[in-house]
């Protein structure tokens, strides 16, 4: 491709002038492997963006696609449906754990996200509690990037030049190096501590005040940071205590990544609202769904005037090709056990974490930390502070035919459930040669 056709497209969260200068070009994917435009096989330990859970290519997921864009290629679903939309809502409920029961579709997390935070707020408005207005997440907390995401989000760069613009406080982040660094699984210490900072905040605002609170179950772009022993459990009990609404972002954690379905699942932990996206189509088409339970679809279909109860949606809610993507994914999920596959105690995630933690004591290496399918290794910043250490690594690995993701000080790992032993050796032996390179 010449300089020129590479102008036009601004590309989002890329460095444009450094990617122009040395383009790295995807031109295929086939199960864990990209090719790329120097006809390179490049191993794929990011699922894409934390997405493509059965790999890549699935001829299943692409048929049905390509069928359905033959039979109904499109249907507006403000005040008219289409069968598989309402087939794929009862897929997803049975699916989901408890009462998160009805299912609205948006086209991605961030609207996924806004659509969540929006329900909280109806809900408490058809009951008549409208005071609650304030949203509380998370420090390092990614909700995508619309404003209401961005606000509740907790990653500065995200927000910076755009403001925050909901009424919102963050708890802290959960990641203490101090005490459990190194962690194979959830970390040990300090999680009823760390959970227990919601009451400070609950006290400080006023119970009346707080609509939600929106966390993700591990949190991901922000560094990849499963919750430690009794943190979500506890933040639940805090939410109960003060009739506050827990939503989850699932948009990582959901369809595998912790080893059942949904995070809320492997951690015991029902929230009343849940985000989905990436993962429900296989990232082959795009689409988000939120999850509540009844009791908050309930209260704004009481609590509403006749017509339209939820002033909310997208032009491609429930997109019929978006559907069928979703619904042969499911297929596969359940047809390859990859729900499960993931499972932190089983094979393949053992495996991967005993590779992983191999790489201690590399220089550089200053945490390791995974929970089932889902992984970051963290080093040291940069002497003065200046740029961050991941890209660098992210950079050389690519090289040498491994795509990893850089979260400022760290590289994350999300490969698609489908993974084997032989990628992990594949990722360990590229991994550790890059950070010696780097480091050394
Ligand atoms: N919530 C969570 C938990 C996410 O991880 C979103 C919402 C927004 O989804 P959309 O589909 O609007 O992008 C995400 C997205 C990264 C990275 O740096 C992570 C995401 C997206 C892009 C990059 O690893 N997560």
């Amino acid at each position: 491709m010449n300089q020129q056709s590479l102008n036009a497209h601004w590309m989002p969260f890329t460095p444009n002038k450094g990617f122009k200068a040395s383009p790295r070009m995807l031109t295929g994917a086939k199960g864990m492997y990209w090719t790329t435009d120097d006809n390179r096989q490049v191993l794929d330990m990011t699922a894409g963006l934390w997405c493509c859970n059965a790999g890549h290519g699935n001829p299943h997921i692409a048929e049905a696609i390509a069928r359905q864009a033959r039979e109904l290629d499109y249907a507006p679903c403000f005040g008219f449906g289409h069968p598989l939309a309402f087939e794929l809502s009862e897929r997803l409920a049975d699916l989901a754990p408890g009462n998160l029961n009805k299912v609205f579709y948006t086209n991605s997390g961030s609207e996924s996200v806004e659509t969540a935070l929006k329900m909280a707020l109806a809900y408490h408005h058809a009951r008549g509690d409208r005071g609650r207005q304030l949203f509380i997440g998370r420090e390092r907390g990614y909700h995508g990037v619309n404003f209401g995401g961005i606000s509740v989000g907790g990653i500065t760069g995200n927000y910076k030049a755009f403001g925050q613009w909901l009424p919102t406080d963050h708890l802290s982040h959960t990641q203490d190096l101090s005490r459990n660094a190194f962690s194979r699984g959830l970390p040990l210490h300090g999680g009823v501590e760390m959970a227990n900072e919601l009451e400070k905040l609950i006290h400080l605002h006023d119970a009346s005040r707080i609509a939600a609170v929106i966390i993700e179950p591990i949190t991901g772009a922000g560094g990849v940071l499963p919750p430690p022993v009794g943190y979500l459990k506890r933040i639940r009990e805090i939410c109960d205590q003060h009739g506050i609404v827990l939503i989850f972002d699932e948009v990582i954690c959901g369809f595998g990544r912790t080893g059942n379905a949904f995070a809320s699942q492997t951690f015991d932990v029902l929230p009343d609202i849940m985000t989905t996206a990436k993962g429900l189509t296989n990232g082959a088409a795009p689409m988000g769904a939120v999850l509540c339970g009844d009791h908050i679809h309930d209260a704004v279909m009481e609590g509403s005037a006749a017509g339209v109860e939820f002033y909310h949606g997208y032009t491609y809610s429930a997109h019929p090709l978006a559907c069928a993507a979703a619904m042969a994914t499911m297929d596969v999920y359940e047809q390859e056990g990859l729900y499960q596959r993931g499972a932190a105690n089983g094979d393949i995630s053992q495996y991967f974490e005993q590779g992983l933690h191999s790489l201690k004591g590399l220089p550089g290496v200053i945490d390791i930390r995974n929970y089932s399918l889902i992984a970051a290794v963290e080093f040291e910043a940069p002497a003065g502070k200046t740029g961050s250490t991941g890209p660098g690594v992210q950079t050389n690995a690519w090289q040498q035919g491994l795509m990893l993701r850089s979260l400022g000080d760290a590289i994350a790992m999300s490969p698609p459930l489908i993974m084997e032993k032989e990628h992990v050796d594949q990722t360990i032996g590229i991994l550790e040669r890059c950070i010696r390179q780097q480091f050394d």
